[in-house]
């Protein structure tokens, strides 16, 4: 095992097993490993996640990736930490020079208040913690943010799973994310926002079907990636646009990110499967959907340096 710890991808680990593995990485890989807190959720709880870079003190083109914003989609944060794991320590070339030529953040748990009570107290539980009712909690934290919000594909419905919160931003880990991404504002280079399950890769924007900003190259971009992630272990995903692939869906993360700081690579990983196990994928499929996913973020980044 590594150093840093006894973490591993043989299981799903706790809100607190991750925290501390992102934490121990800034001991093991003082040079490169930056322990950075995006703020806080409703609960109190710090919103951790690790800065990777090779070249200190330089404002560097960079790859944005957040997961499991619904606490019930375990593989996502699985995957995040299995990808920070690979850009530190696999040697293979094509990982090396993704890693050591961009600046990374990489937010593994994006909602830890729901990805605690999914551990505690109900495994399919997806949205925030933040109560708006007497009988009903949370808002859709990815509802939540302040690009076409409320313009279809969500619910004023506080007990709906698709909750898209009394305003834009009105739960705290979507603002201190918010805020967090406005500091690092047009270096990002590009937004990766993993949620399960479909096997797809959707393209912006979750608002309308109209194929907008540089979705050609995206689209192609992202076919070939689907590609290079089938030539593993075979495992299909569909790549479109969100709103006529999956379905509408407004007050997206992906969405801000993209229309507010005009990123050109945005995409929204639906992880494995499609349906047999569903959320509820079993734990030895963690390392075989890390290893197909990284294959597919190699893939991006090597067209998009092309194209
Ligand atoms: N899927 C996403 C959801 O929030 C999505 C799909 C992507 C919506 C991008 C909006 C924007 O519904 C899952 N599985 O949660
Ligand atoms: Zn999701």
């Amino acid at each position: 095992d590594s150093l840093a710890g006894s973490f591993d991808w043989r299981t799903y680990h706790t809100l607190d097993e991750i925290y501390s593995w992102l934490r121990s990485l800034s001991d093991v890989y003082p040079d490169h490993v930056t322990i950075v807190n995006g703020g806080q959720s409703f609960e109190g709880r710090d919103i951790l996640g690790v800065k990777i870079s090779y070249t200190p003190n330089n404002h560097r083109h960079t790859i944005f990736i957040e997961a499991n914003i619904h606490a019930r989609e375990w593989i996502t944060s699985a995957v995040a930490t299995f990808i920070i794991n690979q850009l530190l320590g696999n040697t293979d070339p094509e990982i090396r020079y993704l890693a050591e030529n961009y600046d990374w953040y990489i937010f593994p748990v994006f909602n830890p208040d729901g990805f605690v009570y999914s551990h505690t107290t109900n495994r399919l539980w997806r949205k925030t913690r933040q109560p708006y009712s007497i009988l009903c909690v949370g808002a859709d934290p990815n509802r939540n943010w302040p690009y076409q919000w409320m313009q279809g594909g969500a619910s004023s419905f506080p007990c709906s799973d698709i909750y898209a919160g009394p305003s834009p931003l009105s739960e705290p880990s979507t603002l201190s994310m918010s805020n967090f991404i406005n500091s690092l504002g047009y270096q990002i280079e590009a937004y990766l926002s993993i949620h399960s399950f479909s096997q797809m890769l959707l393209l912006p924007y979750g608002y309308t079907t109209d194929h907008l900003d540089n979705y050609e190259e995206m689209k192609i971009i992202g076919e070939q990636a689907a590609y290079d992630l089938s030539r593993r272990y075979g495992t299909q995903y569909v790549v479109g646009n969100t709103a006529e692939t999956i379905y509408i869906a407004t007050g997206g993360s992906m969405d801000w990110v993209k229309h507010e700081y005009e990123v050109p690579v945005a995409y929204t990983y639906e992880l494995r499967d499609t349906g047999e196990f569903g959320f509820l994928l079993p734990a030895e499929q963690i390392i075989p959907t890390g290893l197909e996913t990284m294959d597919s973020i190699v893939s991006i980044f090597k067209s998009y340096e092309i194209l």
